[in-house]
């Protein structure tokens, strides 16, 4: 039988395990990405590793999230991290090179390498053929340290694309077709691999931001093939040299697959609160508009903006509009000065925001209140503009663009321009002048915001305490913690945990504390995919430091339920999904015998208001269970000295 791209990259990085679909394997990692916001802990986390010097082949780190620098507490932040780089031989990119997925795209990311980011939108590399995995920052911090990346082995799912895109029929569009099938939930530890001659008409960036959108899909990553257009991106790059070509073998076999006719698409949007909540623009034209952003790590590339730009040419923003663009990166945004399209977008009344995450993470540009905001971003989760009330939906950018003239939901196709001539460039500008390499020789600075990674404490053998809270279906880390305004005391666990749940329950943090001062381990109760979104492992270690020791849900996200484990949280499900319907919050809980249940992962939680017994499995690998016996990989870390 032939081997998929999936694992044919996983064979060439195995290290430990049967590489055998269910089974838990580790890889090693070659490159590895942090982000400021997540970057901080992970580096902290890396020096209370102890090691000197980063092992893997590569690691960035990159500035892109916060960037407003409201209070000294973010420009300390980017002063640790330029410190840290420079003394553990990382490569710094510097606030106003882009954002990290579209600049490590472009100066980075390498075709059949393994990537590991804390990040959950990592897997953009896919689009260049990387296996890229987003993952919390500890267990980036333990691949800088040359530790091997453990995860299971994935189903594979083909996604056989053929035809061709029409004209203002979009990337975008691919992925939320994508969405709309396979939707937010149930993927987990699943691969789409991008396969059929449909995959020939679509450039890497384009490619990319496909890969980018898997992640809201759950899936551990997504894979394109190494092709000419692969080796055509690189050559623009300047980075040729770098080219190998991947395929998967002829005869590969996958564990499902779907086809899209490429050709059959038309422009969809994400509706309100969720990435999965997809209708055909069509449907909801007329909708007023407004606000429009374009950018973010999803659609923010040259080609993009070249395109919202011939829509917008000669023509100028509804004044119920408000229009902010986003470039990706430095190089795009010096791309579209130099030949005229940052004057065509300036005219046309744009407001031109700087190169980084910004109004994705709800940082800035947080909408009116009710308002509706049409982005090209990824994520349009409750809550997570900044504006509670407002209704955020997910397009292309070619919706957007047409949208914010209008002033109303508007198909893309109905604009008087030309784009068929937009294409990606032979030569794209490179100028890497805002990354700082390595010197080995400066002082680590530490602001007086930057704190210490906090630990948890072995597993007792006593494990006792109340339901602190309830909450439903796919609450995501955006509800559990925060990032917008709340994003810069990421650094500060103390400050940061006083925000845990803002969104769901105010007082949330106050109650836990309380709890947790009594000498109780805290339990909080969820419904089926908790912990989707981003890799924030804050929504792990805010919770841990507010005395919460077990989450039982129907269902949790990978990436959070690692987070869990490396922080001593016990991520627990539900054996029979009816008995979420019998704990309210407030019972008073006890898991009995936690220790001894861990060797089977079969606990049993007591219901004491209730007066029943709940059965609850737990699914985590060896390690893991190691972890959560010591109370977190940090304390592992020091018990094997
Ligand atoms: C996101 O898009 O939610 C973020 C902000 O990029 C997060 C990381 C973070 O919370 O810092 C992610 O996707 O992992
Ligand atoms: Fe930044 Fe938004 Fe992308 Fe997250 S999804 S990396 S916040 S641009």
């Amino acid at each position: 039988m032939g081997q998929t791209l999936c694992y044919k990259i996983l064979s060439s990085h195995l290290v430990e395990g049967k590489l055998e679909k269910g089974k838990s394997i580790s890889i090693r990692i070659d490159q590895t990405l942090t982000q400021d916001a997540t970057g901080t802990m992970a580096y902290l986390e890396f020096e209370a590793l102890g090691v000197d010097r980063v092992k893997n082949e590569l690691a960035v780190s990159y500035v892109d999230h916060n960037t407003v620098q409201v209070g000294f507490e973010n420009a300390d932040d980017h002063e640790y991290l330029r410190t840290i780089a420079d003394k553990k031989g990382i490569i710094y990119s510097r606030a106003g090179n882009g954002i990290c997925h579209q600049v490590h795209l472009e100066r980075f990311a390498l075709s059949g390498k393994t990537l590991l980011g804390s990040d959950s939108h990592t897997p953009t590399a896919g689009g260049m053929c990387s296996f890229a995995v987003g993952a919390g920052g500890l267990d980036v911090a333990l691949a800088m340290a040359g530790v091997p990346f453990s995860l299971v082995a994935p189903r594979v799912i083909e996604i056989r694309l053929k035809g061709k895109l029409r004209p203002f029929v979009s990337p975008k569009d691919v992925i939320l077709k994508v969405l709309s099938h396979f939707g937010v939930k149930g993927n987990v530890n699943s691969v789409f691999e991008y396969t059929g001659d449909g995959v020939k008409t679509l450039t890497v960036p384009d490619r990319a931001t496909i890969a980018n959108m898997g992640a809201e899909c759950g899936v551990t990553t997504s894979l394109f093939p190494s092709d000419e257009n692969t080796k055509a991106f690189l050559d623009a790059e300047g980075r040729g040299e770098g080219f190998v070509p991947l395929y998967p073998d002829e005869d590969a076999e996958y564990d499902d697959s779907y086809e899209i006719d490429l050709s059959t698409l038309e422009p969809l949007a994400a509706c309100p609160h969720s990435p999965g909540n997809i209708k055909s623009v069509k449907e909801l034209e007329g909708m007023a508009v407004n606000q429009v952003l374009i950018g973010s790590c999803t659609n923010s590339s040259y080609t993009d903006l070249k395109k919202a730009a011939a829509i917008l040419s000669g023509h100028h923003v509804a004044p119920t509009v408000s229009l902010g663009i986003a470039p990706g990166s430095r190089a795009v945004l010096m791309m579209i000065t130099e030949d005229g399209t940052l004057e065509t977008l300036i005219k046309a009344g744009a407001r031109i925001l700087e190169s980084a995450c910004g109004f994705c993470i709800g940082n800035h540009q947080s909408p009116g209140t009710d308002s509706v905001s049409l982005r090209t971003s990824n994520r349009n989760f409750y809550a997570r503009s900044g504006t509670q009330s407002a209704n955020l939906y997910l397009v292309s950018p070619e919706t957007a663009a047409i949208s914010a003239i209008t002033g109303v939901f508007t198909d893309p196709r109905k604009s008087d321009a030309d784009i068929s001539s937009i294409r990606m460039p032979d030569k794209f500008l490179v100028d890497d002048s805002m990354f700082i390499h390595p010197t080995f020789s400066l002082d680590i600075k530490r602001g007086p915001n930057i704190g210490q990674p906090p630990m948890n404490t072995a597993l007792p053998e006593k494990v006792e305490g109340h339901a602190v809270i309830k909450v439903g279906d796919k609450i995501t880390t955006d509800h559990i913690m925060p990032a917008g305004a709340r994003l810069k005391y990421r650094s500060n666990i103390p400050r940061y945990a006083s925000f845990v749940f803002e969104s769901v329950d105010p007082s949330f943090p106050q109650r836990a504390l309380e709890a947790k001062e009594k000498g109780e381990s805290g339990f909080i109760i969820a419904g089926s995919s908790y912990g989707q979104g981003s890799s924030r492992e804050h929504a792990a270690i805010c919770p841990m430091y507010l005395g919460i020791r077990v989450v039982v849900a129907v269902s949790i996200e990978r990436i959070h339920q690692a987070n869990l484990c490396n922080f001593g949280i016990l991520p627990l499900l539900f054996e029979n999904e009816n008995d979420y319907e019998l704990i309210e919050q407030g019972d008073e809980l006890e898991l009995l015998d936690p220790v001894s249940s861990l060797a089977s992962g079969n606990f049993t939680l007591f219901d004491k208001s209730k007066g029943k017994k709940i059965g609850l499995k737990l699914f985590a690998s060896e390690e893991q269970k190691k972890m959560l016996l010591l109370g977190g990989r940090l304390n592992e870390v020091k018990y094997e000295g």
